[in-house]
């Protein structure tokens, strides 16, 4: 399953956008492997989740596709869980045969989940989309939100897609988390930029999980908060087919001692505030080490035990992902990969950029066409996590407009231009003398600087 993906934007665009014209390849992540997906309705083993599931094939079958019943302006969603700028979104639509094609629609990125035409309009098709392809949409700028929305807009019919693919340059590609020499059955998910693995296949005490994740240069998930919890088990939940056990160790731990309540992180932190779970903890006839939680954003994890004899004397928490025996694990904190370059910057229409050096610490600077401003920093560094700083500037066309004539002198326009930058200069008849300056330049806010000079007489006049 590719995790980053070099798009050429300029090529695979379909929708004209006014501002962004990447001329660069561009390294983007599919943000929306995954997460939780919704839809309007759902028929036919079209489940929403089969929208993101990372498999793009276009042979429904009853389980690969997405699909809602026929209705007016249906609708499938997906959420990113948290905010993040959003640029091109690719759709891979549904094969010949059997399903009427997709017509009319549109794709919203914002922050509202419930009322989805409240969020910025990226991009639209109007008309009937081929069978059976993947096809980029372009924003028309970039749109920072949390939803993606697909829909079809003022039809009556059904949505049906097979995958939906949402790219930013904001988030780390999993590829930069995998860890040195890990076997294929190790599963990586990035969030909020930081790297997790999923020992899905892997089995073992709370000592055994631990080891496994510091070996990888990490340690069992810890300092779980905001929006990384119901990601890890939006994470969890699409791998519940393949999970080999059903409970989930997390880094926390019990103070060792009988009367301490205190329960800690794996990197010291106090777990603030544990959710336990119904009737949790107990250490049942003393024969638990475990405790568990109950993450409060779903409703499918449920109270259970398990049966391993405590050896420390202390507790560990796990997620009660469902109810079963032995434990899988998570890690985080795993060793990222330092990337060696930022790759090609992003830029706006207009403007161009002056370095070619992409590397950790590299500076480059955007330049405007004569005339325009730059809106927007100028610089932008190649920071350690691999990501430009800041956004891209863009260009802003001003005119100072032409200068009121100068009584007993003249005044030039230097480059014969009004515009941004541009220079008049002001001389004085014979026997007249300047006064004020004798430069003014158009500026920022479409003025010239400065009071126009004057000439006064000297004498003879
Ligand atoms: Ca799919």
């Amino acid at each position: 399953m590719e995790s980053l993906v070099v798009l050429n934007v300029s090529q695979l665009n379909t929708i004209p956008s006014p501002l962004f014209v990447p001329s660069v390849n561009v390294a983007c992540t599919n943000i929306a492997l995954m997460k939780p997906a919704n839809q309007s309705t759902t028929v036919r083993g079209g489940a929403a989740a089969n929208g993101n599931d990372g498999e793009r094939t276009p042979v429904h079958d009853g389980k690969s596709c997405t699909e809602t019943m026929k209705e007016a302006s249906p609708w499938w969603m997906v959420d990113l869980l948290k905010p993040y700028p959003v640029r091109v979104v690719r759709v891979a639509t549904r094969g010949c045969c059997g399903h009427q094609p997709l017509k009319d629609i549109e794709i919203r990125v914002g922050n509202s989940s419930s009322d989805l035409q409240r969020n910025p309009l990226c991009a639209w098709f109007p008309g009937t989309i081929e069978e059976g392809v993947t096809k980029t949409f372009t924003c028309a700028r970039t749109l920072v939100g949390q939803h993606v929305f697909l829909q079809l807009v003022g039809v009556e019919g059904s949505l049906s897609v097979c995958e939906v693919e949402v790219f930013t340059t904001d988030e780390f590609s999993n590829d930069r988390c995998a860890p040195p020499g890990s076997s294929p059955d190790v599963e990586l998910a990035s969030f909020d930029r930081t790297c997790y693995e999923l020992s899905i296949a892997r089995g073992g005490s709370f000592l055994d999980a631990r080891t496994h994740c510091q070996k990888h240069g990490g340690d069992l998930v810890h300092g779980l908060e905001g929006a990384a919890t119901p990601f890890l088990l939006a994470q969890l939940e699409r791998r519940k087919p393949t999970l080999k056990t059903q409970l989930v160790w997390i880094g926390a731990t019990k103070e060792p001692g009988f009367t301490t309540r205190t329960w800690r992180w794996v990197n010291g932190e106090v777990v603030s505030r544990p959710s336990w779970g119904k009737e949790q903890p107990n250490n049942y006839n003393g024969e638990q080490n475990c405790v568990e939680v109950v993450l409060r954003i779903s409703h499918s994890l449920l109270m259970s035990f398990d049966r391993i004899k405590p050896k420390s004397g202390e507790w560990a928490v796990m997620i009660d992902f469902l109810q079963g025996a032995a434990v899988t694990f998570l890690s985080n904190g795993i060793n990222v990969k330092s990337p060696s370059d930022c790759g090609s910057p992003d830029k706006l229409l207009n403007t161009t950029i002056s370095g070619s050096n992409y590397s950790v610490e590299a500076v480059i600077s955007y330049q405007c066409p004569l005339g325009h401003r730059l809106v927007g920093e100028r610089n932008r560094s190649c920071t350690v996590n691999g990501f430009w700083s800041g956004q891209a500037p863009g260009c802003q066309y001003v005119d100072c407009g032409s200068l009121p004539k100068l009584d007993h002198g003249v005044v030039m326009l230097e480059d014969n231009r009004t515009t941004h930058g541009a220079w008049a200069r002001y001389s004085c008849h014979e026997n007249y003398t300047l006064t004020g300056r004798e430069k003014r330049q158009c500026g920022d806010d479409g003025k010239w600087s400065d009071e126009p000079p004057q000439c006064l007489c000297e004498s003879h006049c």
